[in-house]
């Protein structure tokens, strides 16, 4: 009996594990002010969530090359990407479109919650996908019309939810691009929502366990 007790307790304790469903995390991705580094990638972690963060253009992954100045994606203002020689460290669309994206891993899924833009102007646009989706095709950056706009420095905060739905802006991989080929900015921050719902099938996976622990003890009594 007190062994097949101990499978019970299994079950109901597999019953009442608590679902931790959400936790909202903000990743800083300025390097604390570092002046611009090179490198391929770069890995942030943050309340247990990790982000992977790549470049590429339409032609192909961005890697670092040593042989020129500046930064494949260069931390200092916020995240960019430099895919040239002469090239700006701003995500741009002179020459060949860049684009960024961010992986994220740690948990099931992740809502996209907001997006910290830096190196705004007047004329800057992003393009955004969701796992590989066009999410947004040509959505403005807001500020950039005053006087740090001018200078192509503002700084301003994009609110995903006033665009898209929940599900429109849930996945685990985001891709921002740009518009036009006037476009070109930094992004100093990003918040998520990351979801670790426990699964159903690992739920009766759990039970299961519970129901064989039970068997086995009463067959070798
Ligand atoms: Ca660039
Ligand atoms: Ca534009
Ligand atoms: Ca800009």
């Amino acid at each position: 009996m007190k062994r097949s007790f101990l499978g019970t307790v299994f079950i109901v304790t597999a019953l009442f594990t608590p679902q931790s469903r959400a936790a909202m995390v903000t990743f800083d991705l300025t390097g604390g002010g570092a002046t611009p580094s090179l490198s391929s990638s770069y890995t942030f972690n943050e309340g247990g969530i990790s982000l992977l963060v790549t470049s590429a253009t339409s032609g192909g992954p961005v890697l670092a090359n040593q042989n020129f100045p500046g930064g494949i994606i260069a931390l200092d203002f916020g995240i960019g990407s430099s895919s040239g020689l002469l090239d700006s460290t701003q995500i741009d669309g002179s020459g060949p479109d860049e684009m960024v994206t961010f992986i994220f891993s740690g948990a099931i899924s992740y809502i996209l919650e907001s997006v910290t833009f830096d190196r705004v102007g007047g004329n800057d646009d992003f393009s955004l996908a969701v796992d590989g989706n066009t999410a947004l095709a040509n959505q403005d950056i807001p500020g950039g019309d005053g006087f740090a706009g001018f200078f192509d420095a503002d700084s301003s905060t994009f609110i995903f939810s006033s665009v898209l739905t929940e599900t429109q802006r849930t996945g685990t991989q985001f891709r921002f691009g740009v518009a036009g080929s006037n476009d070109d900015y930094k992004i100093s921050s990003i918040t998520i929502t990351a979801l670790a719902v426990p699964e159903p099938t690992g739920f009766a996976v759990w039970s299961l366990l519970g129901l064989l622990v039970i068997v086995a003890y009463r067959t070798r009594r």
